[in-house]
């Protein structure tokens, strides 16, 4: 075990503050030496509070991404168990296709304290702070068709809207087909990519972010954006948070490449806030306005128009009423 970890469990077991000099003792190291280790503690994100004549003591508010933390608690088979944490990085999407390419294994997830180029569809840009969001992607490798594979963004937009209600209580929605949303504010996008020949999918990169702790937003997204902590009240646990997304995630898409349709179809739909409202959406060409009435097994967004055609999208942009303060 790295001095660094030999610290920090001293640190969690003790409910009182240890002195330098305990710590240099039970570690056979310089005070100085165990002053670098906290630093280096800190960086990571714990919050480790020092005062004179007392010592340390770490804060329970500590919300350090560490692959430590990660994999204390996970309940999970494969999701999740290889992590790599990055202070910070262009997009943890691109991350995890060049880990792929390089033969990284299903499963493996790139988390980011930080990203410079965090990426939204159609080359928009997804904000990325540091420290108040999480700010990750999976690699899948699922032994599968791509048109089965297209439906990971809603499987993972179900998870994290459990995830969500489970750890905070929230009533997170889905907007279909890649936002999470609480009332009408999106607290959550995803971006799914994929490599694939037409019959078989080499891998597929899912890429989660969510606002947590963030206290406000900057004014381009005040209108559009909200965050756990705004939504609940309280700070929220990235770490916890992430690994309620990671045991939903896998248990829907071990279900759904054993079933089909059946495990996922119904709970989506129920928690689809897109459903039962005025929506607008655009099909090749085609402008298509009226009520979205249902979602195919396929995952398209089946929409009725007012001459009571029943028109299919399957991707891009939708305007829902009421969401995002827009109007279809
Ligand atoms: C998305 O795109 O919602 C997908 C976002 C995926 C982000 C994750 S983070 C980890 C991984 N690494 C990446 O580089 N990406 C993934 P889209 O539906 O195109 O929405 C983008 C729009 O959302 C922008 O044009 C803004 O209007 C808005 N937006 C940008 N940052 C936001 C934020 N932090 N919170 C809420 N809305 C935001």
């Amino acid at each position: 075990m790295k001095k660094e970890d030999i610290i920090l469990q001293y640190l969690k077991e003790s409910d009182d503050y240890i002195s330098g000099e305990d710590l240099s003792k039970k570690l056979g190291i310089s005070r100085s030496a165990i002053w670098k280790n906290i630093n280096s503690l800190r960086e990571s994100g714990y919050v480790i509070e020092s005062v004179t004549n007392r010592g340390y003591r770490i804060a329970n508010s500590s919300d350090a991404l560490t692959p430590n933390e990660i994999a204390d608690g996970l309940l999970t088979e494969s999701f999740g168990k290889i992590v790599a944490v990055y202070p910070e990085i262009d997009s943890t999407n691109e991350e995890a296709k060049r880990q792929a390419q390089k033969g990284a294994l299903h499963g493996s997830i790139y988390v980011a304290e930080q990203q410079n180029g965090g990426k939204g569809r159609l080359g928009r840009v997804w904000k990325s702070p540091p420290k108040s969001g999480l700010w990750f992607s999976i690699l899948l490798r699922p032994d599968a068709p791509p048109v089965q594979v297209a439906n990971l963004t809603l499987l993972a937009g179900l998870a994290v809207s459990r995830a969500i209600c489970a750890v905070t209580g929230c009533d997170a929605k889905i907007k279909w087909p890649n936002d999470i949303v609480i009332g009408s504010k999106k607290v959550c996008g995803i971006l799914t990519e994929m490599t694939a020949e037409i019959d078989r999918v080499h891998f597929a990169v899912v890429g989660i972010g969510v606002n947590v702790n963030d206290e406000s937003f900057p004014e381009e997204l005040t209108e559009r954006a909200t965050s756990l902590r705004m939504e609940s009240g309280s700070p929220v646990s990235r770490v916890t948070l992430l690994q309620h997304i990671l045991k939903e995630f896998e248990t829907l898409y071990t279900e759904y490449f054993l079933h089909g349709k059946e495990s996922w179809l119904v709970p989506y739909k129920e928690s689809c806030v897109s459903l039962n409202r005025t929506v607008s959406a655009t099909r090749g060409q085609e402008k298509v306005i009226g009520t979205a009435v249902d979602i195919t097994d396929g995952g398209e967004l089946v929409v009725q128009t007012k001459d009571g055609r029943r028109v299919e999208i399957n991707s891009g942009e939708v305007v829902v009423q009421g969401i995002y303060g827009q109007t279809p």
